[in-house]
């Protein structure tokens, strides 16, 4: 069996992913979604020990996603339109505090797509980049700018730790997989706009019904 987790990080990968999460009309599917955090999971695991604690809860938030997907409940989480739908109206989202619903798809979804945010704007630092600045201060720049606020003191201490460890630049657009360094710039061209649409919507959606600060 291939574990696909251990395969390499290919960012073009990831940007098909995003791409074929947005239907027509504009609605996110969950499965791509998943499928392009997957592809992101690859490359948190590339990037050595320090990174595991970050992979292991994307994995895990992923896992929670498609346990709902394969539920007989599936259909509902088709796309995140309809999730958000199926559970407001079934009342299975804890909305002030934690309560019976601490795993709900709408909570779930809200802590990959505030992650989603920061890798956005990482990229959008790693594409504009000189050849000699550094990866561990752009992720950190972008890390402070969105996921920070929403994270303890500990796993910022830890964040911020594994940030050091990050490869050098050079070395980073290696680790994406996509060609020479112009070639990778180009696909980050591509791939921080698209990041940025699926997570305005996402953004959007959450925001009419109120749920930005699901516990
Ligand atoms: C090189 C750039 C990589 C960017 C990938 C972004 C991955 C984001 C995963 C961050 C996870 C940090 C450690 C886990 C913290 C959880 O407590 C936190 N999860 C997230 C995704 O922010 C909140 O989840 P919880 O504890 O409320 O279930």
């Amino acid at each position: 069996m291939v574990d696909s987790e251990n395969q390499k990080f290919c960012l073009q990968e990831v940007l098909e992913s995003f791409k074929s999460c947005l239907s027509p009309e504009k609605e996110i599917y969950i499965e791509h979604y998943v499928s392009g955090w997957r592809g992101l999971v690859k490359l948190l695991n590339s990037l050595g020990s320090l990174f595991g604690f970050i992979s292991k809860d994307a994995v895990s938030k992923t896992q929670i996603l498609m346990n709902f997907l394969k539920s007989e409940n599936g259909p509902h989480y088709a796309t995140v339109q309809s999730m958000v739908k199926f559970e407001l109206d079934n009342k299975l989202v804890d909305v002030d505090k934690k309560g019976i619903y601490p795993e709900s798809g709408c909570r779930t979804l809200l802590r990959l797509h505030r992650a989603l945010r920061w890798l956005q704007l990482f990229l959008e630092r790693l594409r504009t980049s000189k050849e000699d600045d550094k990866t561990s201060v752009m992720c950190r720049d972008a890390y402070n700018e969105s996921l920070a606020q929403h994270h303890t003191w500990l796993i910022r201490k830890s964040a911020g730790m594994a940030f050091y460890g990050l490869p050098v630049r050079p070395a980073f657009f290696e680790v994406m997989n996509v060609g020479t360094p112009e070639q990778v710039v180009d696909v980050l061209g591509k791939a921080v706009p698209l990041l940025y649409e699926v997570y305005q919507i996402t953004e959007e959606l959450y925001q009419k019904h109120n749920l930005l600060d699901l516990p």
